[in-house]
């Protein structure tokens, strides 16, 4: 294990003392609202375009050519004219790239592709849709603009003519795709062995050549084609660009790379995989509350843009998660499901009986934590908890902040009981996470299946990696700045289940279905009866533990959080990123306010980060609130400590009176 000791830090659930396709979305299908997404991951710069489309038409203008309605040739007559009449474009300047009438629907669909000169834009696209009676039903494309193409006979592909002397150009991309899918390509390999054939075709038309003898860890078959296309860039320049297909065990690249730059402006993956998950959905937080669901594809995109598996079972490039019995520090060999389907999909549907010994349902377990801790790691990088932020990543996608460090997850671990762990290094060294049985009930209880349990863990993570930077992971280790750790976490975990309907009138407990009981000595409440912790209690014996100071600050939190909603209202799910709604907007200020304090925060500077976060989010809009729901528990505007005393202040700014 690469953690450093000193650096190691542990953080406990609780203190004993005190008592979480083509059915990806690449393929948006026909829906005319959507902007054409057949490029991904989302590189910077990527080409966007518009795309001009129209709602179905009731009446065609070629009626009156009857005829033409009978046969296919005579439907693609039909589109070809449609689309100069409608969208002005020339029927010298397409080529028709797929055409046919569905049976079932009676739909003739074509489908168009932009040229200039023999060469295809590849994000030049058209569709026009028509009725058996030869009616238009709708139509869209993305054609470039005339004037964005390159002037006749500029199009430069180094030469035209023969594929060698284009072969410093394809030497270029070739290192440059290498580079983005994270493989070493030397040029000395390409130079002795590569050799090239005129004789590719795509299926859409364009032509190149196969180069053969790359390396095997680059491509399987040592072969790729390469087609001459046309690319429109975002800003609407229209440049050549090798088309390069590459077939690995794991992905079909696609990828546009530029002729003069080498730059990789478009990737694509033709290797649609399936995940399944049959699991506590993530919005569900134990098994009291629901059933597991199979859930398809739970991962999301922007985060994890090539699904959460990387192999036939819970291992991927967020997280690895296994089985620990022995309680032992090593992962690699340990006991994990393994996924039923055949490669490339991957399916985890393993039963759940929590009628008996947590051992009999170890697969479900583990899948539950691969599921938890993927969905924690995707949900906080839609918030900023990204790769640039120092997140838990083996392979950092955009190149930024240090990868090697996916979180190692230890299901039912034999270490220890009725608790849960999570040691935070610096960026660029595994996560470590510890879920352990808890023996309050008989049969025991699995702590992997109450995900508030696994969301405060993974939030030790968010806290501790973004207080203070990345590479500093020595902030939140104890006394204030400590307890302040186990109160983001228990936030985090109470913000998670937050659900439309609910009010300021709800009480959180923590850990009942593991503990059977509140695993905090209250409950968070914002009813001060249920619930009297202040920010003097700092001041108590007994609150010079982490978890009881964190209680006294999530307190604090939850009143945020409802003066935030009382105001805004509850997005259904977080993972929409509604920044105009109070639960979202709580986990936005409260990761963003991480990014801000210092090193070693106190109460007043973490408040102070949350109040500054909110001003960069939202201008002071919502700053009153904020107030509100700190001074409702002593840490208003008057509010100081020195060494020996916290002393409290139940007052707001005047404006916020
Ligand atoms: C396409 O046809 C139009 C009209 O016939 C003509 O003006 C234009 O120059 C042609 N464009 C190309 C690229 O051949
Ligand atoms: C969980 O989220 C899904 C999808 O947003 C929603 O359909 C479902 O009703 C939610 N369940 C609960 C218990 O909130
Ligand atoms: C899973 O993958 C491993 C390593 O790639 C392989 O050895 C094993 O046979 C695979 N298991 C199944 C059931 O496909
Ligand atoms: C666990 O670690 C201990 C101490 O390092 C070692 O003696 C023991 O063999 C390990 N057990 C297993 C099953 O790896
Ligand atoms: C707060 O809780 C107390 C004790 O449970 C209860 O009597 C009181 O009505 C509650 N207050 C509100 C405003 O709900
Ligand atoms: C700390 O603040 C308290 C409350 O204002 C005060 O009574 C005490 O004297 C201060 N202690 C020191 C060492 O300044
Ligand atoms: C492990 C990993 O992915 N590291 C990469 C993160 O990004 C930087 C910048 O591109 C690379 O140098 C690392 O190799
Ligand atoms: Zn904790």
């Amino acid at each position: 294990m690469r953690i450093v000791k000193h650096h190691l830090q542990l953080f406990l659930l609780f203190s004993r003392t005190a008592d979480a396709q083509r059915d990806d979305d690449t393929y948006r299908g026909l829906n005319w609202q959507h902007q054409a997404n057949t490029f991904r991951p989302a590189l910077k710069n990527w080409p966007r375009f518009n795309i001009y489309s129209e709602q179905p038409v009731k009446t065609a203008d070629l009626k009156r050519k009857p005829e033409l309605a009978s046969t296919l040739d005579g439907k693609v007559k039909i589109a070809i004219s449609y689309l100069g009449q409608h969208h002005g474009i020339m029927p010298n300047t397409t080529r028709i790239t797929d055409a046919y009438s569905d049976e079932a629907s009676g739909v003739t669909h074509v489908y168009l592709k932009q040229v200039v000169e023999e060469f295809g834009v590849a994000n030049g696209l058209a569709n026009v849709n028509i009725d058996q009676n030869g009616h238009v039903i709708s139509s869209s494309h993305s054609f470039a603009p005339q004037l964005a193409l390159p002037a006749a006979g500029a199009v430069n592909f180094g030469s035209t003519s023969g594929a060698n002397s284009q072969y410093k150009h394809i030497k270029l991309a070739l290192q440059s795709f290498a580079r983005y899918t994270f493989s070493d390509i030397d040029p000395q390999i390409i130079d002795d062995a590569v050799s090239f054939t005129d004789a590719f075709r795509t299926a859409a038309g364009d032509s190149g050549f196969v180069v053969s003898g790359l390396p095997g860890h680059v491509v399987s078959n040592g072969q790729c084609g390469v087609a001459r296309e046309l690319l429109q860039l975002a800003g609407g320049q229209v440049i050549p660009v090798w088309h390069m297909t590459m077939q690995q065990p794991m992905h079909w690249w696609s990828a546009y790379i530029g002729v003069e730059d080498g730059q990789v402006h478009s990737i694509s993956d033709w290797a649609y995989k399936l995940e399944a998950y049959s699991v506590l959905p993530h919005n569900i937080s134990s098994p009291t509350e629901g059933s597991p669901q199979l859930l398809t594809n739970p991962a999301y995109t922007p985060a994890s843009p090539f699904g959460w598996v990387t192999r036939n079972t819970t291992i991927g490039n967020n997280v690895w998660a296994q089985t620990n019995p022995t309680g032992n520090d090593t992962w690699i060999g340990n006991y994990r499901p393994v996924s039923s389907a055949a490669f490339p999909n991957k399916v985890f549907d393993f039963p759940l009986n929590t009628n008996s010994e947590p051992s009999t349902y170890a697969d479900f377990s583990v899948t539950q934590l691969f599921y938890t801790v993927n969905t924690m790691h995707d949900l906080a990088f839609v918030y900023g908890f990204n790769e640039e932020a120092g997140n838990f990543q083996d392979i950092n996608y955009s190149g930024k902040g240090t990868g090697g460090d996916y979180i190692v997850a230890f299901a039912q671990d034999g270490g220890s009981t009725n608790n849960a762990n999570f040691m935070s290094p610096p960026d660029g060294q595994h996560g470590l996470m510890r879920m352990y049985l808890w023996s309050e009930t008989t049969p025991r209880r699995d702590g992997n299946l109450d995900q508030s349990i696994v969301a405060h863990e993974f939030t030790h993570g968010i806290s501790s990696r973004l207080t203070g930077g990345p590479s500093n992971a020595d902030c939140l280790n104890s006394g204030e700045p400590g307890g302040m750790g186990e109160g983001w976490s228990d936030a985090v975990a109470f913000i998670l289940y937050i659900k439309p309907g609910q009010t300021r009138m709800l009480d959180v407990v923590l850990g009942e279905y593991v503990y059977g009981k509140n695993i905090r000595q209250y409950p968070y409440s914002t009813n001060m009866s249920t619930n009297p912790q202040t920010y003097k209690d700092l001041d108590k014996e007994e609150y010079k533990e982490v978890h009881a100071v964190g209680q006294v600050w999530a307190s604090m939190l939850y009143e945020v959080m409802w003066s935030l909603i009382d105001s805004n209202g509850i997005s259904g799910d977080l993972f929409d990123h509604d920044l105009s709604k109070g639960n979202s907007i709580m986990l936005q200020i409260l990761l963003n306010g991480m990014k801000l304090q210092p090193c070693n925060p106190s109460f007043i500077d973490a408040r102070n980060a949350i109040l500054q976060a909110e001003r960069t989010l939202s201008r002071g809009k919502n700053e009153c609130a904020i107030w509100h729901g700190f001074s409702k528990r002593g840490l208003g505007v008057g509010a100081f400590f020195n060494n020996t005393a916290h002393t409290e202040d139940y007052s707001v700014p005047q404006e916020c009176n």
